[in-house]
């Protein structure tokens, strides 16, 4: 006999360890979404009337985020950054392109290689590969999100990335780090640095892949070619086994650091920010990071015609 829905008659689609419970796929889609919302609500991350940026990288994580916002029916478009990392970055953008038409949603696309020349992994610098590419993703979706009048970005962040950002940077003390995550970064300095927001804060990477299948979502299971990610995978393995031994776990991590996070914020060291002389977004020193590694001598207009 097959396990039936906790709700009705139909067949369980998938067991959910916390809290405990046999879903079918509708009952499974319906839960996932009202955890969406709720966590939304929550930590006020967004009005109805506002305008949002989902940043889309071809993955599961945000095409489910895009998937979701637009059902519960909020105003959203897409930002795809191109990193020009090969094949991988060319797949993403496939499934970028057939995840926002599935939604209706409309995409833009910045390529990285049209726009400096050069893709993530082609400039010469001592920089970590990561290091100077996440600087330049999080420039160009905050960029483009002030240029074109969005009120938040949203990107895909899940429980489990949450929770081993979380525990990595404890086992490392870096409270710096620690004083400034969280479901909810508002905006900042006049509004140049764009609110933003992870609708998946709460829900499980487990419950996002469910999610992705019942509704037939397809995204890009490669890795990046970059990716070291081995710690992060195994501060994510240790963070399942405690789960599997104590349902919640993960969930009540995350929730006791939100509880906890002034501790971390009163060791912060403030820094002031200034407009970057080149491009005029906020900056610690003369010239921004993005400017100063990019060398750029004048600003980037993400405007799009409408
Ligand atoms: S930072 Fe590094 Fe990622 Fe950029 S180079 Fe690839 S792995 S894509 S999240
Ligand atoms: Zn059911
Ligand atoms: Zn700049």
């Amino acid at each position: 006999m097959p396990v039936k829905c906790k709700f009705c008659e139909r067949p369980a689609f998938i067991k959910l360890h916390y809290p405990k419970m046999y879903l079918c796929e509708e009952h499974f889609k319906e839960y996932f979404e009202r955890k969406v919302r709720r966590t939304i609500e929550r930590y006020k991350m967004l009005k109805p009337e506002e305008k949002v940026l989902v940043v889309v990288s071809g993955g599961k994580d945000s095409a489910v985020t895009a998937y979701v916002l637009k059902k519960l029916g909020y105003n959203i478009e897409c930002l795809h950054i191109n990193l020009g990392i090969g094949e991988y970055s060319e797949k993403g953008e496939r499934y970028a392109k057939m995840q926002c038409e599935k939604i209706g949603a409309p995409l833009h696309i910045v390529r990285l290689k049209e726009l400096l020349g050069y893709g993530i992994g082609e400039v010469r610098t001592r920089r970590p590969t990561c290091s100077y590419c996440g600087l330049t993703k999080r420039y160009i979706f905050n960029k483009f999100a002030y240029d074109n009048g969005f009120d938040a970005v949203a990107t895909g962040h899940n429980l489990d990335d949450e929770a081993s950002f979380i525990f990595n940077n404890l086992m490392n003390w870096n409270t710096q780090y620690l004083a400034k995550q969280g479901p909810v970064t508002p905006a900042q300095f006049n509004g140049k640095l764009v609110k933003k927001v992870k609708p998946l804060y709460e829900v499980t990477e487990r419950e996002v892949v469910a999610y992705a299948l019942a509704n037939g979502i397809e995204y890009e299971i490669d890795e990046c070619p970059y990716a070291r990610g081995a710690t992060t995978l195994e501060w994510k393995a240790i963070l399942n086994e405690m789960e599997e031994k104590r349902p919640g776990t993960k969930i009540n991590f995350v929730k006791g650091y939100l509880r906890k996070k002034h501790l971390f914020e009163a060791e912060l060291e403030e820094t002031e920010l200034r407009e970057c002389k080149v491009c005029g977004m906020p900056s610690s020193g003369e010239v921004c990071s993005f400017c100063r590694f990019w060398k750029l001598e004048k600003p980037i207009d993400f405007r799009v015609e409408k």
